[in-house]
C-alpha cells in the first residue's frame, strides 16, 4: 500500500519527526540527530510504520528464518562484565568446558535439519590454541555439511594472543579447522563510559571495530549486536550504530543487525528493569531506519520474548532466529522463553504476522524445500 506522503509527513511533524518521513520515504540516510529524535518521539506506531515501509521496500513479504542449534561451549570468564550472568571461573559452581568429544556429541545428537551451529562462550586464557581448532574440527566431524558460526570478536582476540600470531594466520587455520563465519556479540555499546563503568575488561569499541573490519576484509561474514537497556544514554545508542554503518559502509561485511535487550536476572545489574516490550520494538524499528547499509534485522526471540519477537516483523525486522536449543547465556540471565523451538512454531509466527516464511542458510541464501 502506498503511503500518503502528505499525511505522513503531517502526522511526523506533530510527533517531533519533521523531515525524517520524507527522508525514509526517499531512502536518504538518516543521521545522529534523527536517530536520536526516534528514541524520543512518543508515536510509536509511526517509528513502526516507517520501519516496516523500509523492511517491505527491502524483503517485501519474505521473512527469513533458520534451523540452528546453539552450543556455549564454556563459561570460564575473565572478563567479570557486570551485566553478564553466564561467566565463571574453574572452580566455581556451575562452571564447565567442553571438550571436543562433547562439543561432538553435542551437535551429533542435536536436531538433524539444523544447518547451522552458533558457537560462543567466555574468553579463558589458559585455554589453548589447539582446543579452538579441536572443536571447530569437532563440530564438522560431528556434521561436515552444518555452516560453524562461531566467536565474537573478543573470542578472536583471544585466540590470537593465544596463537601468537597475526590475525590472518590465525584465522587461515581457524578456516580450515571448519569456520565458516563469526558472529556479533561482544560489541555490548561502544560508549567508552560505559564500558569503564561495567564491563572494563572488555576490549573497547575500536578494537572491536578494527577486528570486524580485518574479518570482512579477509573474506568471512559476522552479524552486529547492540546491548541495549544497562546505564547507557539514546545519544550513546545513536553513536553505537553510527559507528556500525561507518564500518559497514567499508566492508559490507555485517550481514544482520541483532539488537540485544538487557536481561538484568541474576547479574550485577539486577535491580535495572528489563526492556519494556515498546522499548524492545523501538529498537528493532531504529535498526531497521539507521542501518540502511545492513541487509538484514534479526529478530532473537530468545531475548525478545516470543510475542515481541512475533511483533517485530511488523516493525523492521525480517529475520526470525532460529530454531536455537542448548542457549545458555540468556537463560542464564533469566530469560523466560523456552530452549527450543520448532520449525512448525516458527512457521507459525512468522504467518500468523503475514509473512511468507523463507528457510535461510547462514549467509542468507534461501534453502529449497
Ligand atoms: O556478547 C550477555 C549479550 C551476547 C547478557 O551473531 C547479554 O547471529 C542481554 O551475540 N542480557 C551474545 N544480553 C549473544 C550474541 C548473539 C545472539 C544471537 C545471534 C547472534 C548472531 C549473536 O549477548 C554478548 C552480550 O552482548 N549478553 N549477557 C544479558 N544478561
Amino acid at each position: 500500500m502506498e503511503l500518503a506522503v502528505s499525511q505522513l509527513e503531517e502526522r511526523a511533524a506533530r510527533a517531533g519527526l519533521e523531515g525524517i518521513a520524507a527522508k525514509v520515504l526517499e531512502g536518504t540516510r538518516l543521521d545522529a540527530a534523527d536517530g536520536l529524535a526516534l528514541y524520543q518521539t512518543s508515536d510509536l506506531p509511526l517509528l513502526g510504520l516507517l520501519a516496516d515501509h523500509v523492511r517491505e521496500r527491502m524483503h517485501g513479504e519474505t521473512c527469513f528464518y533458520n534451523v540452528n542449534i546453539h552450543v556455549n561451549y564454556t563459561n570460564w570468564c575473565n572478563k567479570f562484565c557486570s551485566f553478564c550472568a553466564f561467566q565463571r571461573r574453574p572452580k566455581d559452581e556451575g562452571a564447565y568446558c567442553m571438550s571436543p568429544e562433547q562439543v561432538h556429541d553435542a551437535i551429533a545428537e542435536a536436531n538433524p535439519e539444523a544447518t547451522e551451529v552458533h558457537m560462543v562462550a567466555g574468553v579463558w586464557p589458559a585455554l589453548e590454541y589447539d582446543y579452538f581448532l579441536e572443536i571447530l574440527r569437532a563440530a564438522k566431524s560431528a556434521r561436515p555439511s552444518i555452516h560453524v558460526k562461531a566467536f565474537t570478536m573478543v573470542e578472536i582476540d583471544q585466540i590470537v594472543k593465544t596463537a601468537g600470531k597475526p590475525l590472518l594466520d590465525v584465522l587461515a587455520d581457524l578456516k580450515e579447522a571448519g569456520l565458516d563465519s563469526l558472529t556479533g556479540g561482544g560489541a555490548e555499546i561502544f560508549s567508552e563510559r560505559v564500558r569503564q563503568d561495567l564491563y572494563p575488561n572488555k576490549m573497547g569499541a575500536e578494537r572491536w571495530l578494527e577486528l570486524a573490519g580485518e574479518i570482512h576484509r579477509a573474506g568471512f561474514r559476522n552479524n552486529c549486536t547492540m546491548l541495549y537497556g544497562m546505564t547507557e544514554t539514546l545519544e550513546e545508542r545513536v553513536d553505537h550504530l553510527g559507528r556500525l554503518r561507518d564500518l559497514q559502509d567499508k566492508t559490507s561485511g555485517f550481514q544482520a543487525y541483532i539488537p540485544l535487550a538487557f536481561h538484568p536476572a541474576n547479574t550485577k545489574l539486577d535491580h535495572l528493569p528489563y526492556p519494556s516490550p515498546d522499548e524492545r520494538l523501538r529498537s528493532i524499528a531504529i535498526g531497521r531506519l539507521f542501518l540502511d547499509n545492513v541487509p538484514h534485522v534479526k529478530a532473537y526471540w530468545v531475548m525478545l520474548g516470543i510475542s515481541v519477537a512475533q511483533t517485530s516483523l511488523a516493525w523492521g525486522a525480517n529475520d526470525l532466529d532460529g530454531t536455537v536449543s542448548q542457549e545458555r547465556i540468556y537463560h542464564d540471565a533469566g530469560a523466560e522463553t523456552p530452549e527450543i523451538l520448532s520449525r512448525e512454531r516458527l512457521l507459525h509466527l512468522i504467518r500468523g504476522a503475514g509473512r511468507v516464511p523463507v528457510e535461510r542458510d547462514t549467509l542468507y541464501k534461501p534453502i529449497e524445500a
